[in-house]
C-alpha cells in the first residue's frame, strides 16, 4: 500500500511542481509581455516612490515634446510624467482660442495642421536658458518660437523660401546664433516645374539657418545653403572645441526619385555633412551668395572650405555630438553598428585634405581618419543621448530597446527593453554641455497592449527610465498623443513664468477700468474695447445693457477685450454662440477677434474659461440687427 501510495503521490507532487513552474513561467512572460514598466521584478515600489510627486509638490523637469502631426507641444513634468500643458502652435487649439483670435489666425496664415517634429531649448554657453522653446513644422516649412514666460507661440516664420520638409530641426547653436533647418525633400530651388526625371540635375536639397530676435520675438532667415539632392535628416551643432560647425545626417544619396524604400536603400554608405557655419556667416557677410526668392543662397560647391562629406552606415537618421563637443555619433538605420566620430579628427583631415574624392562637387573626407570606435549596438539605431557622465544612450527601432556605451572606450555597457520602437530619446539637459545624469525619456511609436485599449489605434508611449546607475530601470510609461518625435528636459527652475501679464496702459486697444469701456462705430466698422472681470463683460460702460453689443447685419465687428483681472490664474474667455469665435484671455493680456456679423439675430456670448462661482452668470448678448 505504502508503494502504491508513494507511487501516487510522487507524480502528483512533480505535477503540482510543474504546473507551479509553468504558470511562474508564463506569468513572468506574460508580465514582461505586458508591461515593460519592470525590466526586473520586484521593481515596482522604488520605482513608484522614485516617480510619485505628492499633491503639494511639483515636478523636478519640463519635458518639452513634439506633437508631430497634432501640431502642437505637449508639455510633461518629471518624474510624475503627468501632461501639465498643450502648446497651440501650428494647428488651432479651441481651449486657447488659438487660431480665432486676431494674432494667431495671423501666424497660422492660411494653414490650419502643421507637423511638429522637432523641438530646441534656447541655449546660452551650451546650456538651455530656459528662454524660448523652437520648433519646426516639417509640413509646412515654417519655424516657431514660443516665450517660455508665458508657454505662447510668439511668431511664426514660413513657408520659408526654397525649403521642403525641415525634419531635423530645430537644433540651436550653443549660443542660440542659429536655428537650423535642414530639409528631408529635394525639389527644384524656387518650385520651378521640372519632372522627376531630371531629379539629379534640377532638383536640390536645401538647409536654413533662421536666427530669432530675443528682445522683439520674431524669426527671420538669415541664410541658406545649396546642398545636393538627397534627403537631410538630423543635425546637431558642434559644442566646446567644435563649436562653429554643425553636422546633419543624409540618406537617398542614391538619388532615387520614386520608390524611395528600395531606392534609397542601394548604397553602402551615405554620408554625414560636417558645416562650418561661422564660415558660411562670413562668407554671406562678404557676399558670397545668390538671392533666390528672396532668401541669400549659399553654394558650398562654388565657394568650397565650408562643407564636407564623411561617409556613415546606410541610411542613417541621428547625429549627435557629445556633451564635450569632442565627438560626433551616428549610425545607419539598416546597420547594427553605431559609429562614433572624433572632432579633431575631423578637423584635421579637413586640414590634410584627406579626401577619398568627392561626391556632387563636395569633399568626401576618409571613414578611417576621422572614426574614432565603432559600437554593435543593435538593430535600428536612430538616435543618441547623453549622461554626462561619458556615456551614450541609443535608440533601437527594430530591437525596442536602448543601449547603453562608453564614448571612449565604446563597450556597451546596458541594454534595456521599451515598448515599443523608439525614435528618439531625451535625457534630463541631454542636448546641452552638461546632462544632469539621471532620467531619460524614450519616445516610442507604438506601446501594443500597454493600456486599455481605444480601438484598432494604440496611443504612443513615453517611459521613464533612471539612468543613474550602472544598469537602466524603467519606472513609469505614460501614454501620449501622436506622434512624441522629439523632446527636450529641462530642470524646472530655469523656467521663469509670469505670474500675470503686466499691466501696460499704454498697450495698444487695452481697456483697464470698467467705466473706460467703449464701442466705436465708423459705418459699418464696430470696434468694441471692453473688459472681461470676474464675473462680467463690460463692453460698453456709457449703455444700460453694457454687456450688450448692437450691431447691424454687415458690419465689421471687432472686440478687443483686456482681463483686468490681475491674479494668476483667474483666465477668462469670450465665445459667441453660432459665430464660431473663441478666445482666451490670461489675466492682464488683451486680445481680439474680427468677424462680420452676415447672420442677423440674438447671439448669446459667454465666458469659456471657467473662473468663478458666477461664471455661468458671466454673459451677455451680440444683437445684429437684419438688414
Ligand atoms: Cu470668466
Amino acid at each position: 500500500m505504502n508503494g502504491v501510495k508513494k507511487g501516487w503521490f510522487t507524480p502528483l507532487i512533480s505535477g503540482l511542481l510543474v504546473g507551479v513552474l509553468i504558470a511562474v513561467v508564463f506569468f513572468v512572460n506574460f508580465k514582461q509581455l505586458n508591461s515593460a514598466n519592470n525590466s526586473k521584478l520586484g521593481a515596482n515600489e522604488s520605482a513608484a516612490e522614485k516617480t510619485y510627486v505628492p499633491p503639494g509638490k511639483l515636478d523636478t523637469y519640463y519635458l518639452f515634446a513634439s506633437g508631430g502631426h497634432s501640431g502642437n507641444v505637449f508639455v510633461y513634468g518629471v518624474p510624475s510624467m503627468r501632461r501639465i500643458r498643450t502648446i497651440p502652435v501650428f494647428t488651432p487649439e479651441s481651449a486657447a482660442g488659438y487660431g480665432w483670435t486676431t494674432e494667431s489666425k495671423k501666424m497660422l496664415g492660411k494653414f490650419t495642421w502643421g507637423d511638429l517634429h522637432h523641438v530646441a531649448i534656447s541655449e546660452t554657453k551650451g546650456e538651455y536658458d530656459g528662454r524660448t522653446l523652437f520648433a519646426t513644422d516639417i509640413q509646412n516649412n515654417r519655424a516657431a518660437a514660443i516665450d517660455l514666460k508665458t508657454f505662447k507661440t510668439v511668431d511664426i516664420l514660413g513657408p520659408i523660401a526654397n525649403l521642403n520638409g525641415p525634419h531635423c530641426a530645430a537644433f540651436v547653436t550653443p549660443n542660440s546664433e542659429y536655428i537650423f533647418l535642414p530639409t528631408r525633400f529635394s525639389a527644384p530651388i524656387g518650385h520651378e516645374y521640372a519632372d522627376v526625371s531630371q531629379f539629379k540635375e534640377k532638383y536640390k536639397g536645401v538647409m536654413g539657418a533662421v536666427q530669432y530676435d530675443f528682445n522683439k520675438k520674431k524669426l527671420h532667415l538669415a541664410w541658406e545653403v545649396m546642398l545636393p539632392p538627397w534627403s537631410y535628416d538630423l543635425s546637431d551643432a558642434g559644442k566646446k572645441s567644435s563649436d562653429g560647425w554643425g553636422v546633419m545626417s543624409t540618406y537617398n544619396t542614391e538619388e532615387a526619385n520614386t520608390t524611395l524604400e528600395v531606392g534609397a536603400s542601394q548604397n553602402d554608405r551615405d554620408y554625414l555633412v560636417i558645416f562650418n557655419w561661422k564660415g558660411i556667416e562670413k562668407e554671406v557677410a562678404k557676399g558670397s551668395y545668390s538671392v533666390i526668392n528672396g532668401a541669400k543662397m549659399f553654394d558650398p560647391v562654388k565657394t568650397p572650405g565650408y562643407v564636407f562629406l564623411v561617409p556613415v552606415a546606410k541610411s542613417p537618421h541621428g547625429v549627435d555630438v557629445t556633451p564635450d563637443g569632442k565627438y560626433y555619433i551616428s549610425s545607419g538605420k539598416l546597420s547594427p553598428t553605431a559609429t562614433i566620430y572624433d572632432w579633431e579628427k575631423t578637423f584635421k583631415a579637413i586640414k590634410n585634405k584627406d579626401f577619398q574624392g568627392e561626391a556632387k562637387g563636395l569633399p568626401v573626407i576618409k571613414y578611417e581618419s576621422v572614426r574614432h570606435k565603432e559600437v554593435e549596438v543593435g538593430l535600428g539605431p536612430l538616435h543618441t543621448q547623453f549622461d554626462g557622465r561619458g556615456n551614450a544612450y541609443t535608440t533601437l527601432f527594430i530591437d525596442s530597446a536602448i543601449t547603453k556605451f562608453n564614448i571612449k572606450t565604446g563597450k556597451v555597457i546596458d541594454k534595456i527593453p521599451v515598448q515599443y520602437s523608439p525614435g528618439h530619446a531625451a535625457a534630463a539637459e541631454g542636448d546641452s554641455v552638461s546632462p544632469d545624469g539621471n532620467y531619460l525619456v524614450a519616445l516610442n511609436k507604438l506601446s501594443k497592449d500597454s493600456y486599455l485599449s481605444v480601438g484598432p489605434s494604440h496611443p504612443e508611449s513615453l517611459q521613464l527610465i533612471d539612468i543613474s546607475g550602472e544598469k537602466m530601470k524603467m519606472l513609469y510609461s505614460a501614454p501620449a498623443d501622436p506622434e512624441p518625435h522629439y523632446a527636450q528636459m529641462v530642470k524646472a527652475d530655469k523656467i521663469k513664468t509670469i505670474e500675470v501679464y503686466p499691466k501696460d496702459t499704454k498697450r495698444p486697444n487695452s481697456v483697464w477700468k470698467e467705466k473706460d469701456a467703449h464701442i466705436v462705430r465708423h459705418g459699418n466698422k464696430v470696434d468694441v474695447y471692453g473688459i472681461a472681470v470676474r464675473s462680467h463683460f463690460v463692453f460698453d460702460a456709457k449703455s444700460k445693457t453694457p454687456d450688450v453689443v448692437h450691431v447691424n447685419q454687415g458690419d465689421k465687428v471687432t472686440f478687443y477685450i483686456t482681463n483686468i483681472d490681475l491674479d494668476e490664474d483667474i483666465t477668462h474667455g469670450l465665445g459667441i454662440t453660432s459665430y464660431n469665435e473663441n478666445m482666451e484671455i490670461q489675466p492682464g493680456e488683451t486680445n481680439s477677434f474680427e468677424f462680420t456679423a452676415d447672420q442677423s439675430g440674438v447671439f448669446p456670448l459667454a465666458c469659456t474659461n471657467f473662473c468663478s462661482a458666477l461664471h455661468q452668470e458671466m454673459t451677455g448678448y451680440l444683437l445684429v440687427k437684419p438688414k
